[in-house]
C-alpha cells in the first residue's frame, strides 16, 4: 500500500526528468522488507540497477554479446547499428607492447558511463539513447603467436562484422578498441568491401605511412612488414584509402634520415599534415580545425583513427610509443566536437597499454573519446544505400572501369609482391 504511494510520487517527479525509472528512490523505508514481497516490486525494480562500478564489464553498460559466435541466421542476436568491437592484438609494436589489455582497460575505464547519464552536453545528444541500438560486440579472439594468422583472424571477423544485419541502419558502424595500430589495416580492409576507399582522419604523433624498410634491420619477411608503424602504407598499396586529402592531426614524431623523405613518402600516400605545434600557432585550434574541414571531403564516408599518444604523455602515459609536446584529453575531445557534420562511418581507440598506465589515466582517457567517437557516428546518422552506391561508384571510370580492382593491380605488378592473398581469405 505504502508502495502504491510513493510510485505515485515518483512518478509525479518523473514527468519533469522521464528518462529516470518512475520506481528509482521508490523504497524509502529500510526498517521494514516486507512491502518489498509483493507483486508491486518486480526482481527488475529491485535487483535491475547497478553503481557505475557494479556489474560485469561490458563498455559503458551496453548489453553485451559476442557478436562473433552468433549465426545470423539461426539464432537471435541482439539488434544493433553501432556497436563496440574489441581487438587485443598488440604483437606487431616497434615498442613497448601491452595493448593487448586496451580493451578491457578501456571497458573497466568506461564504468562510469551509461545510458542513464549518458547525455552529452557538448553533442547536445546522448549517443547511447538516439536513433542507433548501441552494444559491446565483445572481442575477437587473436592469437598471439603468429602474426600471418592475427591478420587473417582479424580480417576474416571484420568481413563477418560487417555484413551483419544491423537495425536502422543499413550497415552496422564499429567502434574499435585496440589494440596496436596495425588492427587498423584489416578495419580498413572490411570498410573497403562496403564502400570503397575510405578518407581517415589520423589522430596520432607519428606518420604511421612508413615503408616496412624504413625499420632498421637487415632480417625481414611478409610478416614483418606488417606493423603497428606501416600499416596506412600497406592499406595505401592495397587501395584501401582515398588518393588524397587524409590528414594526420597531432603530428610531433623525429622523422628518419637527414632531410624530409618520410614527408614526402607521407605525401605519396595521400595524407595532409597538422603538426602538434600548430594547435598554439597564432591560427590556433580555430586554424587546425578549418585546415581540417577544408581538407577532408563532406560527402564521403570518413573514419576515425585515435592514436592514444596523440596526447601528451602528461595525458596519456600508458602507451607504447610516447612523444613528449603532445596536446590534452580537453583540447582533443574540442577538435573531435568539431567534426560533427562529417559521414562518420566508423572509429577507433588504439595503442592504449594498460601496463604502462599510472592510476588509470590513459585508460579513462580512452573511455572518454571512445565515447566522443560514438557521439560522432550517431551525429552522422544512419548509413543510407543511396550514400554506399554513390561512393562506390567513384571507383569507376567514364569507360566503365573498376579503378578500386585497378588499385589491387598495382600491387601484383608492384616490385615489391605484398601478400595479395591477405586480401583474399
Ligand atoms: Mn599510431
Amino acid at each position: 500500500m505504502r508502495l502504491s504511494i510513493l510510485y505515485t510520487l515518483a512518478f509525479a517527479y518523473s514527468v519533469s526528468a522521464h528518462i529516470f525509472n518512475e520506481k528509482y528512490h521508490a523504497y524509502k523505508d529500510p526498517s521494514d522488507f516486507s512491502t518489498l514481497e509483493t507483486e508491486e516490486a518486480s526482481l527488475n525494480d529491485l535487483w535491475g540497477s547497478f553503481w557505475a562500478y557494479q556489474g560485469v564489464q561490458s563498455f559503458a553498460h551496453l548489453p553485451y554479446q559476442q557478436c562473433l559466435e552468433l549465426d545470423p541466421s539461426s539464432s537471435e542476436p541482439l539488434p544493433f547499428d553501432i556497436a563496440v568491437i574489441g581487438v587485443p592484438f598488440d604483437t606487431a609494436v616497434s615498442y613497448r607492447p601491452g595493448t593487448r589489455f586496451g580493451p578491457q582497460g578501456i571497458r573497466s575505464a568506461s564504468m562510469r558511463q551509461d545510458k542513464w547519464r549518458g547525455f552529452n552536453y557538448r553533442a547536445g545528444i546522448n549517443p547511447f539513447d538516439d536513433w542507433a541500438e548501441v552494444i559491446d560486440c565483445g572481442d575477437i579472439p587473436i592469437t598471439p603467436m603468429d602474426n600471418t594468422l592475427a591478420l587473417k583472424q582479424m580480417q576474416l571477423a571484420y568481413k563477418q562484422l560487417f555484413k551483419r544485419k544491423a537495425k536502422n541502419s543499413q550497415v552496422p558502424k564499429y567502434l574499435s578498441l585496440g589494440g596496436d595500430h596495425s588492427i587498423l589495416l584489416p578495419v580498413l580492409q572490411g570498410l573497403y568491401e562496403t564502400y570503397g576507399e575510405i578518407t581517415v582522419i589520423h589522430f596520432d604523433s607519428h606518420l604511421d605511412t612508413w615503408a616496412p624498410d624504413k625499420y632498421p634491420s637487415f632480417w625481414s619477411s611478409n610478416t614483418s612488414e606488417f606493423t603497428h608503424g606501416s600499416m596506412l602504407w600497406l592499406a595505401h598499396k592495397y587501395g584501401l584509402i582515398a588518393q588524397e586529402n587524409n590528414m594526420h592531426v597531432g603530428l610531433r614524431t623525429r622523422i628518419s634520415g637527414n632531410g624530409w623523405d618520410d614527408f614526402e613518402e607521407d605525401n605519396e600516400v595521400g595524407f595532409k599534415r597538422i603538426f602538434a605545434d600548430e594547435l598554439i600557432d597564432k591560427e590556433g585550434f580555430q586554424g587546425v580545425i578549418n585546415k581540417i574541414l577544408k581538407t577532408i571531403p563532406k560527402d564521403k564516408p570518413i573514419y576515425i583513427s585515435v592514436d592514444i599518444d596523440v596526447l601528451d604523455p602528461s595525458a596519456a602515459p600508458g602507451t607504447g610509443t610516447m612523444e613528449v609536446g603532445g596536446m590534452t584529453s580537453r583540447e582533443l575531445i574540442y577538435i573531435l566536437r568539431k567534426l560533427k557534420g562529417l559521414n562518420i562511418i566508423g572509429a577507433d581507440v588504439v595503442e592504449v597499454s594498460p601496463p604502462f598506465d599510472n592510476a588509470d589515466i590513459t585508460v579513462t582517457a580512452g573511455a572518454q573519446i571512445a565515447y566522443e567517437l560514438m557521439t560522432l557516428m550517431v551525429e552522422a546518422g544512419p548509413v543510407t544505400q543511396k550514400f554506399i552506391e554513390s561512393n562506390k561508384n567513384i571507383g569507376i571510370s567514364e569507360s566503365g572501369e573498376d579503378l578500386r580492382l585497378s588499385a589491387l593491380d598495382r600491387i601484383i605488378k608492384s616490385e615489391r609482391d605484398y601478400q595479395l592473398d591477405m586480401m583474399n581469405i
